[in-house]
């Protein structure tokens, strides 16, 4: 009997090591182990040997039952290349994950927003270097030599005579030097300025605009950035135009809007005013003109500038400008 049980064994061993389906390991699984299989059945026979005999091969027997139900297991994992005890082992009945679309990040949005605005109005869109040359900068926008946005805390510098540009308002001159009025652009981009604080990045994204043509006067200005306001917070909402000062507009004007919080009775949003900043515009300045070489009798033009992530936190009501550059799913999704 004891030869019996070795046979046993080492049958189920060869078999077992060249088996090579699925289908082939459960059959020999049925066939030794089973509830008719050899193993089991040599154990349901244990009590026919003699007395003596019987605790050493029924001691023999289960170890043999455990080395090929072990062997069987082994040879499962090697086929299907995976651990069925384990917990990572894959359910393939379950439903499949979806995969989450993409989204534009919210500055992208309201870029491509006010980009659509303009296009209707007949603007082209332009873009430019983000390094510039002095000239480009400050010089031929009117900046006096002392002006304080030359200045080492409000300029990132590259060299004496390069920077990174402080507004997109060099592209505007790049421009006029290679095209004659009329002229109808918008410049979106980024921008970059030494400053870094709750309500300042170092980067932020601008979009400028500028038109020039025979007979453009401030009237032009008011209606096209009436317009571009209505458009973007998706309601004729007041707009107040204040006296203001650029280098190179004359005159200046900053836009706001009625608080879109408060709607004008005062809050902590509005600084109490009633009111919330979103452009600066101008007519361009007739120094900046001379410096394009444009006939100043002939022409005048008007131009303005807004902050992409200012407009984003008052469309959608967001109180802290960090948001936008931590790339945090949970905040982007909103949009
Ligand atoms: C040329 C002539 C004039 C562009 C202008 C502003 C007023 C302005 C700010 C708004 C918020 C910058 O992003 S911000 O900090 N911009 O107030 N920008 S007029 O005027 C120009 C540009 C180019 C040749």
């Amino acid at each position: 009997m004891e030869n019996t049980i070795e046979q046993i064994r080492e049958d189920a061993l060869a078999e077992l090591a060249n088996a090579s389906s699925v289908d082939e390991i459960k059959a020999l699984s049925v066939k030794y182990v089973g509830r008719k299989g050899r193993i089991t059945l040599f154990l349901r026979n244990i009590s026919s040997l003699p007395k003596e005999l019987r605790p050493s091969a029924g001691q023999e027997a289960n170890l043999i039952k455990q080395l090929v139900e072990e062997r069987i297991k082994e040879a499962l994992q090697r086929i299907e290349g995976s651990d069925l005890n384990s917990t990572d082992y894959i359910d393939v009945s379950l439903p499949g994950r979806a995969a989450i679309p993409g989204i534009l990040h919210p500055i992208s949005q309201i870029n491509q927003q006010i980009s659509n605005i303009f296009k209707r109005l007949g603007f082209d869109i332009a873009e430019g270097p983000e390094i510039e040359t002095d000239y480009y900068n400050f010089e031929a926008l009117n900046f006096p030599k002392n002006h304080p946005a030359r200045d080492m805390q409000d300029t990132f510098f590259v060299s004496d005579d390069i920077v990174l540009r402080t507004h997109t308002s060099p592209l505007q001159i790049r421009i006029m030097e290679k095209k004659h009025p009329p002229i109808r652009v918008i410049m979106p981009g980024k921008v970059y300025r030494c400053d870094s604080d709750l309500t300042h990045t170092p980067m932020f994204h601008q979009v400028e605009g500028l038109v020039v043509d025979k007979n453009i006067g401030f009237s032009d200005l008011k209606g096209v950035l009436t317009t571009l306001v209505h458009q973007i917070f998706d309601e004729e909402i007041s707009l107040r135009f204040r006296p203001s000062f650029f280098p190179f507009t004359e005159p200046s004007a900053e836009v706001d809007i009625l608080c879109v919080i408060c709607r004008g009775k005062g809050c902590r949003v509005c600084s109490q005013t009633g009111w919330l900043e979103v452009l600066g515009s101008g007519m361009v300045h007739p120094a900046v003109f001379e410096n394009v070489n444009y006939d100043t009798s002939q022409y005048s033009g008007f131009a303005f500038g807004m902050g992409v992530e200012r407009i984003a936190m008052l469309k959608y009501g967001i109180d802290d400008l960090r948001k936008f550059f931590e790339n945090d799913f949970r905040f982007l999704r909103q949009f």
